[in-house]
């Protein structure tokens, strides 16, 4: 009883801290289009701690960094027609990213952090 209480405070919880980062993100940041078979524009400028939104717009892809923008780790994400994803950049520097699928036919991106 207590369990299913505590679990519905959570769930609230995430959905308000959840909110509030959607409205930030709309207020700011920039966005690249998923398109068969590019990324565009092809490269973005932003500041660090602006966020970047890829927004699947044909065909299904992925944005995979090998050093990435937004943390030590690797990043790999799908991006299916219809969806979208944001993330929020941390570290400066230059990041050249692909899509893993369609590497050979020239689908990549660059994110620029100042
Ligand atoms: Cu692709």
């Amino acid at each position: 009883m207590f369990g299913v209480t505590a679990h519905r405070v959570t769930v609230l919880i995430l959905a308000v801290v959840a909110g509030s980062g959607f409205a930030a993100a709309s207020a700011a940041g920039k966005s690249v289009k998923v398109v068969n078979y590019e990324f565009r524009p092809k490269a973005v400028t932003v500041e660090k701690g602006e966020r970047i939104t890829w927004k699947g717009v044909r065909g299904s892809h992925n944005v995979t960094f090998k050093r990435s923008p937004f943390s030590r780790r690797r990043f790999d994400r799908d991006i299916f027609e219809g969806r979208r994803f944001s993330k929020r950049t941390r570290r400066e520097g230059r990041f050249r990213y692909i899509c893993s699928f369609h590497d050979h036919l020239g689908m990549r991106g660059k994110v620029i952090v100042e």
